[in-house]
């Protein structure tokens, strides 16, 4: 396969470098595009350099596939001058998600859907791929009626400078703010902008894009973002509601026989899922699993994971691999 990863000097291109190297992508040849600034610059992949190249560049290239994380304008610009050349689109951008006639992909919740003419593939936002993988099951044995989520995210998730205005006031230092107020000791209940509905940008993602992967717009989904000082991944808190009645042994085995979720939760020996654990792996990690005595057919739970790994990079190569397994690409 001939691979571009779009984006592939940011936090997030980054990632999917070293995702690809680490599943051994089949890759004959790959392209590390970004902006005009970054062109030419080196990238070293599996032992070997790179030289990064411009977006027109790499469309002349016709590469197989394209992953995508460069922004949102950037995917709307190229991402259809990519798929006219031939290529499949992954994008890790908010631009198409939510566009009817583009596939919205957890590879174990709805890889299957895919077929040979989907050219551009969307790939979800970080917070709701770590719930939806634990929610996917869920929802197939009791059916969820009502999801409520407060999520704390971690600041990579904004981007390089969001870490580097943690790193500034860690040490005292003035810099370029990515937040509206200082990170450090703090807790910032906005994340992305708001819109007119008083909601965030990021908490109506949660919203629509958990309704579309699951496939049913009858799920009821409220949520708060919270950006907090951390970098190893995302937590949320959720209650769900159900339908039908379960046992949270059930809940437990239902988890821990999903493909790509690990359950962290045992009270006796304080076990349970925390972003220093997530952060580097590929997995999604459910703990604190406990009926919701205030309800009927409640259960809350702790999901943690890494937002650069599952909730992007991890997620988006696997959707890759899936084309390449069904030979959907190449
Ligand atoms: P560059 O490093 O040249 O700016 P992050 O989200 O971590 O800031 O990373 C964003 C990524 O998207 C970087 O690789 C960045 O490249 C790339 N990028 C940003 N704007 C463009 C653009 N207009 N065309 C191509 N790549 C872009
Ligand atoms: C955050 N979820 O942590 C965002 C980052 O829609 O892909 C990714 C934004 C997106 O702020």
């Amino acid at each position: 396969m001939r691979v571009a990863v779009v984006g592939a000097t940011g936090l997030v291109g980054t990632v999917m470098l070293e995702v690809l190297a680490e599943r051994n992508f089949p890759i004959t040849e790959l392209i590390p595009v970004a902006s005009e600034r970054s062109v030419g610059k080196k990238l070293s992949y599996k032992g070997t350099e790179y030289s990064v190249v411009g977006l027109e560049t790499a469309v002349e290239m016709k590469p197989d596939l394209a992953l995508f994380s460069a922004g949102g304008s950037t995917s709307l610009e190229w991402a259809p001058k990519f798929a006219e050349a031939g290529t499949t689109v992954v994008d890790n951008s908010s631009a198409w998600r939510m566009d009817p006639t583009k596939k919205l992909v957890v590879p174990e919740i709805n890889a299957t859907s895919l077929t040979k003419e989907d050219k551009i593939i969307a790939n979800p936002n970080c917070s709701t791929i770590q719930m939806v993988l634990a929610l996917g099951p869920l929802h197939e044995q009791y059916k969820i009626k009502r999801v409520i989520v407060s999520t704390y995210q971690s600041i990579t998730g904004t981007g390089v400078k969001a870490v580097q205005q943690l790193e500034n006031e860690y040490i005292g230092e003035k810099g370029e703010m990515a937040y509206p107020y200082p990170i450090h000791r703090n807790a910032i209940p906005h994340c992305d902008v708001f819109e007119a509905n008083g909601y965030t940008k990021e908490e109506m993602k949660l919203v629509n894009e958990t309704q579309k992967i699951l496939d049913d717009r009858t799920i009821a989904v409220t949520a708060t973002a919270i950006r907090i000082p951390v970098v190893g991944g995302h937590s949320e808190s959720v209650n769900l509601e159900f339908e039908k009645e379960y046992t949270e042994t059930d809940v437990r085995k239902i988890l821990s026989d999903t493909s790509g979720v690990t359950v962290q939760d045992n009270p006796d020996t304080n076990t349970y899922p925390m972003p220093i654990y997530a952060e580097g792996k590929n997995d999604v990690f459910v703990g604190r699993i406990r009926r919701d005595h205030s309800r009927e057919n409640a259960l809350n739970m702790w999901i943690v994971a890494d937002n650069l790994r599952k909730g992007a990079a991890t997620n988006a190569v696997q959707i890759g691999e899936y084309l390449v397994q069904e030979k959907l690409i190449g």
